[in-house]
C-alpha cells in the first residue's frame, strides 16, 4: 500500500472515532518515541480529531531536557475513555504496561507506527500498521506530514529533528528518508542546533568530573615504542576517566581505583584494536596474576578484586607495559 493509500485508510478510521485519540509510546520514552507521537497527534488533529499525547510510563532523561528545550509539554495522564490508540515507535505489549490491558481490551483499536523489526504482537491486532526500514519511527511520521501538505510549528519541527537524530546516532545510520524528512522539518522552521544540542549534552554530576579532572592530572605518560600508555589513579569513576584519556589521545588508558577493593578500567584506542591489542586479554591475564577477575572486549576491560595488596596497583601498570611492548615492539 503506498503512503498516500494508507494515508487516506487513516483519514476513514479516524472519522468513525468518537472522543479524543490516544496517542502514546513506549516506557522510558525516547526522544524518537516522542517526537512521532507529538507529530502523529498533530497529523491526526489536523485530519479534524482530537489527539492527546501521553506517557504513562514516564520519559527518559534526554527526552526531558529535549521537550523543555523546544517548549513542548508533556503528560503522563492518558484519555480515560478514549478507545483509539495509536502506538509510536513500539509495538510490543510488554513496553508499555501501564496500558497493556486496556490496549488489549476487545473494543479497543489500535494503530502502530514502528520501525523495530520483527514487529511485537500487538501488530496482530491493529487496524492500520505503518511500519517502516527507517532508523527513526518519526522519519515516519514526518513522511505522512509531508504526504499531506501540512504545516507544523517551528518547536515540532525541532522535537523531530531531535528524535531522528537521536536515533540515527547523529546521521551515522541516516537512509534518503532521513534528508527527505530533515529538509522538510528545516523548511518548518526546525531548529537544528538546538535539536542537535538537547540531544548531544552529557549530563556529568560533580563527583565525575572531579574524579576526571584528578585523574587527568595525576596520570603517567609512558610511550611504548611510539605507542602512548596513560596511566593514573582515582577513588572512583574509572570507567569515564580511562574513557577521557583515550579521547585526550591514549593509545591505551588505565584508570586504577578502589579503597580497601581493587579496581581498574582499562581502554584500548581503535587503531590498536586493529593492530590486535585487546584490552579484555589484558585484563585476563593481570586477573589471574592478582587473583581477581577480570575481563571485557577489545576496546574496554576492567579488573575487579575484594582485596588490595601493596603494589598491585603498580603490577597492573608493569604487566600492561609488557603485553604492550610484546606486542608493539616486535613488528618494527
Ligand atoms: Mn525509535
Amino acid at each position: 500500500m503506498s503512503l498516500k493509500d494508507q494515508l487516506a485508510k487513516l483519514e476513514k478510521i479516524l472519522v468513525n472515532v468518537n472522543g479524543e485519540v490516544t496517542v502514546t509510546s513506549h516506557t522510558n520514552c525516547d526522544p524518537d518515541g516522542a517526537a512521532c507521537s507529538f507529530l502523529v497527534a498533530e497529523l491526526i488533529r489536523k485530519i479534524g480529531v482530537p489527539a492527546k499525547v501521553c506517557f504513562p510510563e514516564g520519559v527518559s532523561k534526554v527526552t526531558k531536557r529535549t521537550l523543555d528545550k523546544v517548549g513542548i509539554n508533556w503528560e503522563k495522564e492518558c484519555p480515560v475513555e478514549s478507545n483509539m490508540f495509536v502506538l509510536c515507535d513500539f509495538s510490543n505489549p510488554l513496553l508499555l504496561q501501564h496500558l497493556q490491558n486496556r490496549l488489549l481490551q476487545p473494543e479497543s483499536q489500535l494503530i502502530i507506527i514502528d520501525h523495530h523489526f520483527p514487529p511485537g504482537l500487538l501488530v496482530e491486532k491493529a487496524v492500520l500498521t505503518f511500519l517502516e526500514n527507517e532508523p527513526a519511527s518519526t522519519i515516519i511520521a514526518t513522511k505522512l506530514l509531508m504526504e499531506r501538505k501540512a504545516k507544523i510549528s517551528g518547536p515540532l519541527a525541532s522535537l523531530a529533528i531531535a528524535g531522528i537524530l537521536f536515533d540515527t546516532k547523529r546521521l551515522q545510520y541516516a537512509t534518503i528518508g532521513t534528508f527527505q524528512a530533515l529538509s522538510w522539518l528545516l523548511s518548518m522552521n526546525g531548529d537544528y542546533k538546538l535539536a542537535y544540542d538537547s540531544i548531544s549534552e552529557e549530563v556529568v554530576d560533580r563527583s565525575e568530573k572531579i574524579a576526571r579532572l584528578k585523574g587527568l592530572l595525576r596520570s603517567s605518560v609512558i610511550d611504548v615504542c611510539g605507542y602512548i600508555v596513560a596511566y593514573t589513579e582515582v577513588s572512583a569513576n574509572e570507567a569515564s576517566v580511562s574513557r577521557l584519556l583515550i579521547s585526550a589521545g591514549a593509545d591505551i588508558a588505565i584508570a586504577v581505583g578502589g579503597k580497601k577493593e581493587l579496581r581498574a578500567s582499562m581502554r584500548v584506542s581503535d587503531e590498536l584494536q586493529r593492530i590486535g591489542v585487546d584490552a579484555g586479554e589484558i585484563a585476563r591475564i593481570i586477573a589471574e596474576k592478582i587473583g581477581g577477575e577480570g575481563g571485557g572486549h577489545k576496546g574496554a576491560a576492567g579488573i575487579n578484586k575484594a582485596t588490595i595488596e601493596k603494589g598491585e596497583k603498580r603490577l597492573i601498570l608493569s604487566e600492561t607495559l609488557n603485553y604492550v611492548s610484546r606486542k608493539l615492539c616486535s613488528k618494527t
